[in-house]
């Protein structure tokens, strides 16, 4: 691969988790409130999908911060609605589960596990008919492949040979329940085999995350229809800032956090770069923290304003 984009890889997914360390602490300290899910350990998944899919509509679900960095989306706004100040991506208005950017065809965060699911669908209903080749991914987790509009969602992409990438990140957990206790199958592509090609990958690895995506994106931008794409993850910490994670033991963590998908691809990049982009990825997170420290809060006359749909006919258009 080349080692332009491998270190561009390298340098978003370090960003993302310096972003994650920060927001972390943060919370602690009480700037951040509400719920917070850590994409610690899933890096080279979110980064790679993000940049081999650069031209597509993406729709994800809550656990999005390194998702939206990596699509463009600037790490101080994001940290800005994380503080839930005017600044913010959402205007302060969405906080950590709803980062929504239309700029950067980034349409969010769902708070509500497989929403994004029909979404995307409608949305790729539409680029179908406008006639538009990138084609739309939708990212969610094992826990929402049980729920029913997962099946729906799969069902009516295939009849109407919609151009969806449906990337399902698969870190065998929802909250702590693990994925045995609640469905037949480790892997859901089996359940997506009945309705369209798959691919599977190690989330683990950024590399091969780039690879696979990049053919999904050909596959629905050649009007073959949508795509099935499981990538297997881990995540390293608990569900949210909530959640103490005493459901894996010491061990299940060691395996874990033995794949870390960022030491993995450091080795292929010249250490001195490597150190270089840590700096900078670290510069970028101190900024954003004293952007977001300093922004204003939304004025309290202005609160309905931006929560309905009034101003966002633009979306897909
Ligand atoms: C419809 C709905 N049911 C339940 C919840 C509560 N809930 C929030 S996250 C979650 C687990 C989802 O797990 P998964 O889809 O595997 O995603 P992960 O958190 O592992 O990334 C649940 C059950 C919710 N937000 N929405
Ligand atoms: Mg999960």
């Amino acid at each position: 691969m080349d080692k332009l984009l491998l270190e561009e890889l390298y340098y978003f997914m370090v960003l993302g988790r310096t972003f994650e360390y920060a927001a972390k602490e943060h919370y602690m300290q009480g700037d951040i409130s509400g719920f917070l899910h850590l994409d610690l350990g899933q890096e080279a998944l979110s980064v790679a999908s993000m940049k081999a899919f650069e031209k597509g509509d993406v729709f994800t679900t809550y656990r999005e911060h390194v998702l939206a960095i990596a699509r463009g989306i600037e790490p101080k706004k994001i940290m800005a609605e994380l503080f839930g100040k005017e600044t913010g991506v959402s205007k302060g208005r969405g906080g950590s589960m709803h980062l929504f950017d239309p700029s950067c065809f980034f349409y969010g965060g769902d708070a509500i596990v497989g929403g994004q699911l029909p979404n995307a669908v409608g949305c790729a209903y539409a680029r179908q008919y406008q006639g538009q080749e990138h084609g739309v991914m939708v990212i969610f987790g094992d826990g929402a492949s049980n729920g029913g509009a997962f099946f729906e969602s799969l069902n009516i992409a295939a009849a109407q040979k919609l151009p969806l990438v449906f990337l399902c990140e698969n870190n065998r957990y929802a909250i702590g329940t693990r994925i045995d206790r609640v469905c037949v199958f480790e892997k859901q592509i089996h359940k997506a085999q009945a309705y369209m090609p798959t691919i599977e990958v190690d989330g683990m690895d950024a590399i091969a995350v780039y690879k696979a995506v990049q053919k999904a994106q050909q596959h629905v931008s050649e009007g073959h229809g949508p795509i099935f794409v499981e990538a297997m993850t881990c995540r390293f910490e608990g569900h949210s800032m909530s959640d103490s994670n005493m459901y894996r033991s010491t061990q299940e963590m060691a395996i874990c956090k033995a794949q870390d998908p960022i030491t993995k691809l450091k080795v292929k990049i010249d250490s001195d770069v490597a150190k270089d982009l840590e700096d900078k990825a670290q510069k970028v997170i101190d900024e954003a923290i004293i952007f977001a420290q300093n922004s204003p809060e939304p004025d309290i006359a202005d609160l309905k304003k931006f929560t309905f749909t009034e101003e966002m006919n633009h979306v897909i258009s």
